[in-house]
């Protein structure tokens, strides 16, 4: 898992999201379903046009459940319980998909954080990002 450094490199980088929410999670997700078509299968109640409202307001609940992952990474499964619930029992999406938004994510930070997003906040960010998914598809079995 990680590391009292990796950890102390989350909440320094999660600190320049604050005010970006909104905008950066429906970034990531513009940028999933373009990059990444099918997932679009699971949002067919969705307008997925840029700029769509439903986007937004989607990457803003997104982002701020990352944000309390980020305030409770030390015990992530309890955080995330309801989440995982609702992702493995109504929403049933493919465990392979939480890669492909981490990793539209990640691209996200790196726009925008450039240098500060260096390969140590790169490598924190995609275990912390993977633990995360892990949990949200934990009980899908
Ligand atoms: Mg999921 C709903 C978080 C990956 C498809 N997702 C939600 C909600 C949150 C969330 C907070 C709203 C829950 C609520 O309203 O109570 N999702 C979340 C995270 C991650 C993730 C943190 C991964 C890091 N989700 C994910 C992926 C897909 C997906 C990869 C599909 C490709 N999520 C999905 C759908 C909904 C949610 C279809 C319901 C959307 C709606 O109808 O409003």
């Amino acid at each position: 898992m990680l590391n009292a450094d990796e950890k102390m490199l989350i909440q320094h980088a999660w600190e320049k999201v604050l005010g970006h929410q909104e905008d950066w999670g429906a970034e990531a997700l513009e940028r999933m379903f373009i990059v990444y078509p099918q997932t679009k299968v699971y949002f067919p109640h969705f307008d997925l046009h840029h700029d769509s409202e439903q986007i937004r307001h989607h990457g803003k609940k997104v982002l701020a459940a990352l944000e309390n992952a980020v305030h409770h990474m030390d015990n992530l499964s309890a955080a995330l319980s309801k989440l995982s619930d609702l992702h493995a029992y109504n929403l049933r999406v493919d465990p392979v998909n939480f890669k492909l938004l981490s990793h539209c994510f990640q691209v996200v930070m790196a726009v925008h954080l450039g240098a500060e997003y260096s390969p140590q906040v790169h490598v924190a960010f995609d275990k912390f990002l993977v633990a995360v998914s892990t949990v949200l598809a934990e009980k899908y079995r």
